[in-house]
Order: C-alpha cells, then structure tokens, then sequence
C-alpha cells in the first residue's frame, strides 16, 4: 500500500571514503524528529537510511516498496550532488520532491533550479512539513494552495524562485516527541561504532539555536533563539537509550552548547538522582569562560 512519505538520508557510507574513515556514523536525528512528530499526527512514515546500502538501487527498491507519494530528502552541502541524483530518481518514479536541512536552507535557489525538486524546507521542519502533506492531502490543487505557506521556497507558475518567511520556531521543545530512533537500524550503527571505537555512542539534542551569529557559520537552522528541553526530559530520554541500546555515550548534536550553566549543573545533579549518568560529548563556545564544566565533568 503506498504510504504518504519516505524520509531519505541521502549518505551512503559505501560511496563515501571519508566517512568510511572515520567509522563513526551518526543516525540522521534530524529526519528520526521529523518522523516521529509525522508519525505521531497520523501519517505513514518511513525512513530510507543510505547509511548501510549499497547504493540507488536500494533507494528504488525501497520506492518500489513503499509508493511513497512525497519523498523528503535532507541536505547538508557535501550530499547536494547525490541529494538530487535521488531527487530526479523518486520524481522519475511520481512522487512530489521535497528538500530540506541546513543547506536547502542556506541556498534553497541551488536545489529548485533542478526540476525535480518541487518544493524546499527551509529551517526548521516539523510543522512545515506536516503542514505541507495536510494541505496536500486534502486540496483538489494541492501545489497552488502552499503558495503563503510559512517555512518553504518553491517556483512560481512563470518559474520565479518564491521564498516565503521561515515558520516561527518552535518554543518549547518538551512538546516534540522523542525521535523515531526505531525506524533506522540503531543496532547496526552501535555495532559499528563498538567494532571501530572501542565504545557504543548515539547522538542526542538537549537545545535548539544559538544566540552568537558568527559570520562563518552557515544560516542556522534552528536561528539565534536559544530553547533548551527541560532536564526532567533529556534524563528521561538518556536512560530510555541507555536501557535500550546499552550505549556508553552521548554526543550531543545542537548548534552550540553550555550556554547556560545552571541547566548544565541541574542536569548534572538529576542525573545523579535518577542514576543517567554517561558521559558525553559537545560542541561549547570556546571563549564562554564562565562553564565549570571540568568541575562538573569531575562531579560526574
Ligand atoms: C551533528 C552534526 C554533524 C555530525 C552528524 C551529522 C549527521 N548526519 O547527523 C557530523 C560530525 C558527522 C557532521 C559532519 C559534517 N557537518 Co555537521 N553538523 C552537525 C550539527 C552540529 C547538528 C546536526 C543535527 O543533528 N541537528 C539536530 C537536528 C534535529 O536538526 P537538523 O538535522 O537540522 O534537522 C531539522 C531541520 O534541518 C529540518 N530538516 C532536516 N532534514 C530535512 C529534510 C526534509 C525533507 C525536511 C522537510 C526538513 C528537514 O527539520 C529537522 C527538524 O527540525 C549541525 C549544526 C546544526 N545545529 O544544524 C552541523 C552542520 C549540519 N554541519 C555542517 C557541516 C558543514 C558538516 C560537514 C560538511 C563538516 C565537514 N567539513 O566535514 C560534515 C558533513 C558530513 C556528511 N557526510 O554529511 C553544517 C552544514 C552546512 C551546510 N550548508 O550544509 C552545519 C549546519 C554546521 C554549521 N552551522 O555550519 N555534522
Ligand atoms: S557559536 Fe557555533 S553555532 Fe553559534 S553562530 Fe558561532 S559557529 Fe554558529
């Protein structure tokens, strides 16, 4: 039965000597959040992870299985080339393209000169995207009807690049379901990382956005307005991933992290409480003098 839309991970580790390298694949939580706030809304979700196939015939096995009538592909700049390689391959096949991540944000006009992207997500995705397949699903013309919609860059009718304001970010992220970490296989990449590292590590995000807006940086996803979960439900989600998967560590995946030190020392201590404690590693400001992180990581 065809489902409503097939999230892509467009990174084939078999093609790509880099990350065979270094042997320490990372799930594509971006697409796993995305998932899991679609699934939870009532849509049929799935996940085509490259991560451990072979190649494109693996992704038009999976449209072969799945008749998805909306692919999402996530984009970050090294995968731009083979983000629309898949593109024209699921367009090929007759579903609608959509694109979105860090660098269809940062350049939406590089994937809609492609005729086989429909439609770019820009910033963050969950209630554009669930957006974008409601007004799709229930409208007669669907393309039309996105036209003021929030959160995309599409072309217009004469083939004018639109791109519309972002969404209003999302302000509490407790509200966000915990990612579909069920939908890849989680296992296989802990396998890999215990054969090649020594230690079992998943990647988690405890905040979105980050306030200091350095010239360098690619336009952020998730913008300079700095939200952070509560701790009650990064302990609550570690644990869970720590029951489930037996994992040895963390990598935390925000923008930036230790902006506030009282979280970091809360979290310390509820850790401790509710016996989650596992080390971890993050990305900090490194002129943020004001984080006694050797303090806390000695407490830990
Ligand atoms: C963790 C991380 C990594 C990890 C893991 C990456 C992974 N595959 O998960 C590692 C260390 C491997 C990594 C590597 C690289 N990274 Co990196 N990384 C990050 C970081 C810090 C967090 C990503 C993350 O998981 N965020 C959390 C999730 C929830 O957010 P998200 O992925 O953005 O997803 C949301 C939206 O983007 C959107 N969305 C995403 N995909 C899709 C798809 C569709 C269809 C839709 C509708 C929406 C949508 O919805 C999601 C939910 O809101 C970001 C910085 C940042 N905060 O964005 C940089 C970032 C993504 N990395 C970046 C770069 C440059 C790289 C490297 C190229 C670095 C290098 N020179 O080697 C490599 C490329 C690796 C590769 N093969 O693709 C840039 C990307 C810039 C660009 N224009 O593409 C960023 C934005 C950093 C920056 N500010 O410059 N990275
Ligand atoms: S601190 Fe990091 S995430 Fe924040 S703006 Fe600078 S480079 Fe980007």
């Amino acid at each position: 039965m065809p489902i409503d839309t097939l999230l892509v991970n467009p990174v084939f580790l078999s093609q790509n000597e880099a990350e065979r390298e270094l042997m320490s694949p990372y799930i594509p939580l971006g697409l796993l959040y995305l998932a899991s706030f679609l699934r939870d809304r009532g849509f049929q979700v799935e996940i085509f992870d490259g991560t451990f196939q072979e190649g494109d015939q693996d992704f038009i096995a999976a449209l072969e299985k799945y008749s998805p009538t909306t692919v999402g592909i996530t984009a970050l700049k090294p995968n731009a080339r083979k983000v629309l390689e898949l593109a024209n391959i699921a367009k090929q096949r007759g579903s609608f393209v959509i694109v979105g991540g860090p660098d269809p944000t940062y350049s939406p006009e590089y994937y809609l000169q492609d005729p086989s992207v429909d439609l770019v997500v820009h910033h963050e995705g969950e209630l554009t995207l669930a957006e974008v397949l409601q007004v799709r699903q229930s409208s007669e013309r669907p393309s039309y009807s996105l036209a003021d919609m929030p959160g995309i860059a599409y072309r217009d009718q004469s083939g004018e690049l639109v791109v519309n304001p972002r969404r209003d970010y999302l302000l509490n992220l407790d509200h966000l379901p915990a990612p579909a970490r069920d939908m890849v296989d989680t296992d296989r990449y802990l396998q890999v990382w215990r054969e090649h590292n020594g230690y079992a590590s998943l990647s988690i995000s405890v905040s979105r956005g980050c306030p200091y807006g350095c010239k360098w940086c690619a336009d952020a996803v998730h913008g300079q307005e700095f939200r952070i979960r509560s701790v009650e439900s990064v302990v609550a989600e570690v644990k869970s991933l720590r029951d489930t998967y037996h994992i040895d560590r963390l990598r935390l995946v925000d923008d930036v992290d230790g902006i506030d030190a009282q979280w970091i020392a809360d979290w310390a201590a509820v850790a401790e409480q509710e016996d989650a404690v596992l080390p971890f590693e993050a990305l900090y400001e490194v002129e943020r003098q004001d984080i006694p992180m050797l303090d806390i990581r000695d407490s830990l």
